[in-house]
């Protein structure tokens, strides 16, 4: 193939795309890519094998599992499935065959803490209100840097120019992260703060509104329940007390207060880093909290709800109100954590597999996922992998986590597949819609992976490995129809099943089910013919459909039982008591540990793509020069990084980029474990830092994982016979 460039004349892009883009030509070459199922030897090596001879495997050795105990076989969903319109439609399929509680996601150690916070303010985990960067004049940005990510819960390509615009229209970028990001060096201003003390900062200010009489929450007002519990939660949270937890001065917090009440069009935007740390769920809360209290929930260049084409729980069924939302519905077996949007934190995932007894997990499926590098205590994770009786993955690499697998199902390369970005549209910073048509035909001997996941659930559903997957399919159909007919306020409530289906003839996969949810969505022609949005009209749109910026959306969009934006949960006041408690303990000197996300990776995965990997090292350890010294550090020597978990050995790169206290190790390498085939990524292989992330440290609320803030101890490593492995052997 020739080479891969931006679409200058896409809605959305306008022909910019990330490094990571251009790298999909390598992903697509990549020798190392696997392309035929593999089998486990007993030696340990990998054999290809057909499919029949894959699927004879998963039916011998899966079934009896199954049939024993559905909660013995776990799942394990990683982060490409958000992006892989087939995984995201037939992931849940397989789940649903499967039906065991240990369902465990990448969500854990990243954004369920918004999510939680939204469900139970707003009725259901997608109402995530994400800035109108284009229309904003005051962005207050706390543990995100989407220069480098592009955004995540503000999806939006070409995230420089957008901040860009930002301070060319004379707004202003207020920055809080405890490293000088590349955000941080394009804003008007930047603090430093301790990790994990972000709902200390972001409640004091709260309590500034409060107290200097600057809340404004306007229209909302009389539709938002529990401002007076706030008003009173903020109490404690003076900017004196906040400034002793996380390290900003009262007058600056004072400050940041006032200039967020004071601008006309303001948002404030958390991500990563204040979702990955102990009040999680509290800062994603109170960031919202300051977007109703300023008036800028809902509200042109505030924080708005987008409104994708298909797929938005909060457009379907009566507007304005729903069934609220539950969790804690069952709990993992060893520590009792809580289920959250149907899955159980995967900090605790290894014990269920390592901890002997009735209902243990004996078997695992990994789809599209790296637990072994991207979870808490990596370590651990990796020794237990080896304690199960039987473990399949779904992916492209043999790496740290498949190198365990006793089979491996590859996927087709992403150019033999059509694209539509079914959950980034929820969270886009434009309501847009665009949909790729494969770029290259398939290759019959690597079927698309929801045929793989049907035949998947063909035996969870103990339907043999030979299940007909025409037939299975025509009932996830159905099924998605049948449920469309039945919400309330159903635009096609007339119509049947069969007609629909006929309809979206002859539509099969992953593309008859979009066509009838976007169809059935919110833009959609409503199977009545007319301009509303169909597959077909997003086919004939090859650079996509604009359906314009985001509107306000409150009252219609809220899913809480009554009917109105909840302020104040219960679940979320109680949690309040903890950070108090924080707030009244001394903290202690220790140095802490955080992540730092880089342009060229891609958490664990896109290492083996040399465009991506080649240039110096970059999986360093950023110390401050202060710390260094105190702690005989030098520049460009090797350093032992000691957490309750396990240690690592890293390269040190001083800077005064991060704070004094803080050192920084970017996620998603160690790409040394023997028995993986990344020849690229060996050559360069770093050092895993989730290794050092302990598996008990949680964001109590929601059970997410911290990954930002871990308690370290560091010392030299001079030497050479001292340097040890990142992996045992
Ligand atoms: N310390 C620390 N840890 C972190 C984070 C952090 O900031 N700090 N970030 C966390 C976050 S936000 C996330 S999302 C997680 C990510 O956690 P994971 O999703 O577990 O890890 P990835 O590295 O994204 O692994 C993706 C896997 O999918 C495979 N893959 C790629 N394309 C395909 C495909 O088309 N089909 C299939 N079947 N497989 C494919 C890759 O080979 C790889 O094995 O990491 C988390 N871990
Ligand atoms: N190039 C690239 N792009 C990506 C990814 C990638 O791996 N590479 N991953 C994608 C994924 S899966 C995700 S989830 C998104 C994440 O998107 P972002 O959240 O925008 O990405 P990060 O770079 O992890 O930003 C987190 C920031 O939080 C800071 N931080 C750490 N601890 C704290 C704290 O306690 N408080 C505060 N205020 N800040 C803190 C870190 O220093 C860092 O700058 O990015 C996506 N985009
Ligand atoms: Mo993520």
């Amino acid at each position: 193939m020739a080479s891969i460039r931006g679409d200058p004349e896409d809605v959305f892009s306008h022909g910019f795309i990330c490094p990571k883009g251009f790298a999909l030509k390598e992903l697509h070459e990549d020798p190392d890519r696997v392309r035929t199922p593999l089998i486990r030897r007993p030696d340990g090596s990998f054999a290809p094998a057909s499919w029949d001879e894959a699927f004879a495997e998963i039916q011998r050795r899966l079934s009896p599992i199954l049939a024993a105990d559905r909660n013995g076989v776990a799942v394990y969903l990683g982060n490409p499935n958000a992006h892989n319109l087939a995984n995201i439609l037939y992931g849940t399929v397989l789940l649903r065959a499967l039906s065991s509680r240990n369902t465990y996601s990448a969500s854990t150690v990243d954004q369920f803490p918004k999510q939680l916070a939204s469900a139970l303010m707003f009725g259901t985990g997608t109402t995530v209100a994400v800035p109108d960067v284009d229309r904003t004049g005051h962005l207050l940005i706390l543990g995100a840097n989407p220069l480098a990510s592009n955004g995540s819960l503000m999806t939006a390509p070409d995230m420089r120019g957008r901040l860009r615009a930002i301070r060319a229209r004379g707004g202003r970028i207020v920055v809080v992260d405890p490293r000088r990001s590349r955000t941080a060096e394009e804003a008007d201003e930047h603090h430093f703060i301790r990790p994990g003390t972000d709902a200390h900062l972001l409640f004091a200010l709260v309590h500034v509104l409060f107290a200097e009489g600057l809340t404004r929450p306007g229209r909302l007002e009389s539709l938002t329940d529990g401002i007076d519990v706030v008003r009173r939660l903020a109490e404690p949270f003076t900017p004196e007390a906040a400034a002793s937890a996380c390290g900003i001065e009262p007058d600056e917090i004072r400050h940041m207060a006032r200039e967020l009440a004071a601008a006309p069009r303001a948002a404030v935007y958390g991500r990563i880093g204040t979702c990955t740390q102990e009040f999680g769920t509290l800062a994603s809360w109170l960031v919202d909290a300051l977007n109703l209290l300023t008036g800028n929930l809902d509200r042109e260049g505030g924080a708005m709800f987008p409104l994708g084409a298909a797929g938005h729980a909060n457009a379907v069924g009566t507007p304005g109100r729903g069934k609220g939302f539950r969790f804690g519905r069952f709990h993992s077996r060893v520590r009792g954590l809580a289920e959250l949007f149907g899955e159980l934190p995967v900090s605790c995932l290894a014990e269920e597999i390592d901890t002997p007894g009735e209902g243990r997990v004996r078997a695992l499926i990994t789809l599209s996922g790296n637990p072994v590098v991207s979870t808490p205590n990596s370590a651990r994770l990796d020794r237990a992998l080896d304690g199960l009786d039987f473990m399949i993955s779904l992916d492209v690499y043999v790496n740290e986590t498949t190198r365990h697998a006793d089979v491996i199902l590859p996927a087709p390369s992403p150019l033999r597949r059509p694209h539509y970005d079914l959950a980034l549209y929820l969270f886009a910073v434009r309501n847009v819609a665009n949909y790729s048509r494969p770029v290259l035909a398939p290759e019959p001997e690597l079927p698309d992976e929801w045929v793989t996941l049907l035949r998947l659930a063909g035996v969870a559903y103990g339907l043999g490995p030979d299940a007909d997957i025409e037939q299975l399919d025509a009932q996830v159909a159905r099924t998605l129809i049948e449920r469309a007919l039945a919400t309330p306020g159903s635009s096609v409530a007339d119509r049947t099943v069969d007609e629909l289906l006929a309809e979206l003839e002859p539509r099969r996969g992953p593309e008859r089910l979009l066509d009838l949810m976007l169809r059935t969505g919110p833009y959609g022609d409503h199977f009545a013919g007319g301009e509303g949005l169909t597959l077909a009209a997003l086919e004939a749109a090859p650079h996509g459909i604009d359906l314009g910026p985001l509107q306000p959306r409150l009252p219609d969009v809220l899913r809480t039982a009554s009917g109105r934006i909840e302020l104040a949960p219960e679940p979320i006041v109680a949690d309040v008591e903890r950070l108090l408690t924080a707030l009244r303990t001394q903290r202690d000197d220790a140095m802490v540990l955080i992540g730092r996300r880089q342009l060229r990776s891609n958490n664990s995965w896109m290492h083996n793509l040399p465009v991506l990997a080649k240039g110096k090292p970059r999986c360093t350890l950023h110390v401050h020069p202060d710390d260094a010294s105190r702690l005989e550090l030098l520049d460009g020597e090797q350093a032992e990084i000691r957490s309750r978990t396990g240690s690592v050995v890293a390269q040190v790169e001083l800077t005064d980029g991060v704070m004094p206290g803080v050192v920084s190790l970017p996620h998603g390498w160690g790409h040394d474990a023997p028995g993986t085939a990344l020849s690229v990524a060996a050559e360069r292989p770093g050092t895993n830092s989730n290794v050092l992330a302990d598996e008990l440290l949680l964001d109590a609320l929601s059970g997410n994982a911290v990954l930002n803030g871990i308690p370290v101890e560091l010392a030299p490593v001079r030497a050479p016979e001292a340097l040890s492995a990142s992996w045992p052997a």
